[in-house]
């Protein structure tokens, strides 16, 4: 048996090589296999992406390891214990609690590496995280949020500073679209905190870095025949460059690593959406193993267990 307490850190998981890309998909939709044509576009968007093909394998890895130092520093070394768990990839999140329990874990806290509640999101990821840390009789206790932590906050408005200095003369024209991961339309009806959370993030954003103009959007919705919520970031931009917006800030405030859904549907089609209208399109820098944000974490965990003290 351990003292140490188990800290499983949860991310969404990508593909381990290109010949994966089929085998994620198809967990992605729940055992539903792709089609030949959905898996080659999707196989396309991973080949154009820049800074190689996975790159959220080794910042998921960068965040953990950086956490670990982070609650080392704050709690002293040997207290927490950090385990990596995949929604939809290998390490997944059972293999992750699994691992706790094979080195004596009895105390668990569970974060995922996105900072708004969804039952459809974070709600997946913490009843499987819930259901295999019972299976092996450890105490586990959850983050459900932290998407006001003062931290986060303050990090997320630099980087917005900095993304508008880049605007030069144009920076006070420039419009700030926040954005998030598209869901079904459905959650709003269950009463999810979602689009409240993600709001709240992006007011407290605003306020700090003190901008004014600005909006929220989602983006990378699914094609699954049922509605999504919208607007979606390339109508929004549409309709913006009929309002004569010509400069936009994205801060994808869902998000926080360098990933497909960054990289590629906002560096790559979002851009030249924009250009193809003559709008220039900049994003902030991702959050990644930033120290602040690290600290937002660590601050999250020590919360989550004190409160079930
Ligand atoms: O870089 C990478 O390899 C992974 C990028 C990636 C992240 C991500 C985050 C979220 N997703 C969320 C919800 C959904 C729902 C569906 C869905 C589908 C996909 C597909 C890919 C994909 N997601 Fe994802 N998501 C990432 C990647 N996601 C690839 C499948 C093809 C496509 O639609 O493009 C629809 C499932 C279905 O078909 O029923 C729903 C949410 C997040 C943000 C929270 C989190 O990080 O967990 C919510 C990163």
């Amino acid at each position: 048996e351990s003292n140490a307490i188990g800290v499983l850190v949860m991310s969404y998981g990508t593909p381990e090589s290109l010949e994966g890309v089929e085998a994620y998909y198809t967990h992605i939709r729940r055992g539903n296999p792709p089609s030949a044509e959905q898996l080659a576009d999707l196989t396309a968007r991973y080949r154009a992406i820049v800074g190689g093909v996975f790159p959220l394998r080794e910042n998921t890895d960068r965040q953990v390891s950086a956490l670990q130092r982070t609650l080392d520093e704050l709690a002293g070394e040997g207290a927490f214990v950090c385990y990596q768990g995949l929604k939809h990839a290998s390490p997944f999140i059972e293999d992750g609690v699994a691992a706790m329990a094979a080195n004596g874990i009895k105390k668990a806290v569970a974060i995922v590496l996105t900072p708004q509640y969804s039952v459809m999101s974070v709600g997946g990821y913490m009843k499987r995280a819930e259901e295999e840390a019972a299976k092996h009789g450890i105490k586990m206790q959850t983050v459900r949020e932290y998407h006001l932590h003062p931290q986060l906050i303050d990090e997320l408005s630099s980087r917005v500073q900095e993304g508008l200095d880049r605007f030069g003369g144009s920076r006070e024209d420039t419009m700030v679209l926040f954005s998030a991961h598209s869901l079904p339309a459905r959650i709003v009806e269950m009463k999810d905190p979602y689009p409240e959370q993600l709001l709240e993030t992006s007011r407290a954003v605003a306020e700090e870095a003190g901008v004014r103009k600005w909006e929220f959007t989602w983006q990378s919705a699914g094609q699954t025949g049922q509605p999504w919520l919208g607007p979606d970031i390339l109508e929004t931009l549409d309709r913006l460059n009929g309002e004569g917006v010509k400069s936009v800030l994205v801060a994808p405030v869902g998000f926080v690593s360098d990933h497909l859904e960054v990289l590629y549907d906002l560096d790559i089609e979002a851009r030249k959406f924009a250009e193809e209208r003559g709008m220039r399109l900049e994003r902030i820098r991702m959050l990644n193993d930033d120290a602040q944000y690290m600290t937002a974490l660590a601050e999250s965990v020590l919360a989550a267990l004190k409160e079930s003290e």
